[in-house]
């Protein structure tokens, strides 16, 4: 707790073009703690090194990614917006809770076994404590809620595990976080491969709807997904495009997906694809308009990224002198 409130923290990587995926996910529920929570949301470089980065593109969606936080409705001035490696209490909290991580745990992370086949070139070791790195940042600010995509549902239990692990070793140290996950929006999978999750760094473009894609790329998109060949609206499991469309269509509008299935009763998927891209494309259009007025203004960002980094780091330094009081290092 801070004051009277409870603490969110949570964080998207620059590490690509942000989806609909991250949208849906995540960054669209952040703004709803605004208020009533002390809020750190953080864009999460760090995390990216874990996969080669062409250094002018990681800097430029370093920018990209807070200016979408804030478009999509984050005001600095009621969030703590940061950029991570401008906190150095997270790499060091990292390396240290790394020493109470079991090898075992982090080799049966799935995104692990999952990006270590996607980039078999490069399985470098911080592919591999990822997680203990997300767990540092989440304990780091005795988080209580993390609000995150269900994909993320292992990470955070392990951020839990280490958590509980390391209280038992030293006493209270950190909060146990809680996840957030809205049940809503699920797992938004790929347009071309609906039984794999959208992921900003898929190669293939249509597979993927990316928050910044202008009104076109959308239809165009939407107009190609993958369906099935029942011609009938229904969500089911058997079904995972026409689920995942529905999914989408049911986020950007509000219906149920029972109204949805009314709604295209006798019509084919032609129809229904058009209107789940007009949907989505509306949706986002406030978000991509107020993202070019942010990205206008680098000198803002920067100013935000600092006022940020100043405030995190501040409650950072509380965590980690009582870690290291703990654990026994010299003050
Ligand atoms: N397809 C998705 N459906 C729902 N939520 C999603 N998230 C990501 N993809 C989906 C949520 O977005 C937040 C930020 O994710 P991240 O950038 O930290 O990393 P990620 O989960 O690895 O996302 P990507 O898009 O798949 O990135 P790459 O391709 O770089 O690995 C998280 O809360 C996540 O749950």
């Amino acid at each position: 707790m801070i004051g009277d409130k409870k603490i969110v923290f949570s964080g998207v990587q620059p590490s690509g073009n942000l989806t609909i995926g991250n949208y849906l996910g995540a960054i669209k529920n952040f703004s709803r703690f605004s208020e009533d929570y002390k809020t750190f949301y953080c864009v999460v470089d760090l995390h990216a090194i874990t996969v080669r980065q062409v250094p002018a593109e990681l800097r430029r969606r370093t920018y990209e990614t807070l200016a979408l936080y804030m478009a999509c409705g984050l005001d600095e001035k009621k969030n703590t917006l940061f950029v991570q490696s401008h906190v150095p209490a997270h790499a060091e909290l990292g390396w240290m809770l790394d020493c109470y991580t079991m090898f075992g745990e982090l080799s049966r992370m799935t995104q692990f076994k999952d990006k270590s086949q996607k980039h078999s070139q490069n399985i470098n070791a911080g592919l591999f404590t990822y997680p203990t790195l997300m767990a540092a940042d989440i304990l780091l600010y005795q988080t209580d809620i993390v609000p995150v995509g269900v994909d993320q549902r292992q990470h955070l239990e392990l951020a839990r595990d280490i958590g509980m692990r390391f209280n038992q070793i030293y006493g209270d140290t950190f909060t146990i976080p809680e996840g957030y996950m809205s049940t809503d929006t699920m797992k938004i999978m790929s347009l071309a491969e609906p039984t794999s999750k959208m992921s900003k760094s898929d190669t293939n473009q249509n597979a993927v709807v990316y928050i910044l894609d202008s009104k076109d790329d959308v239809m165009r998109k939407f107009k190609k997904a993958v369906t099935d060949s029942e011609a009938c609206v229904r969500y089911s499991e058997d079904k995972p495009g026409v689920s995942n469309l529905m999914s989408i269509y049911r986020a950007f509008t509000g219906k149920s997906f029972e109204e949805i299935e009314r709604e295209f009763d006798g019509k084919g998927y032609g129809d229904f694809k058009m209107a789940v891209g007009e949907a989505c494309a509306d949706g986002l259009a406030p978000v991509r308009d107020e993202f070019a007025r942010l990205m206008a203004d680098k000198a803002h960002l920067e100013a935000v990224m600092k006022a940020g980094a100043d405030e995190a780091a501040y409650f950072a330094r509380k965590t980690m002198s009582k870690v290291r009081r703990k654990i026994g290092f010299v003050n």
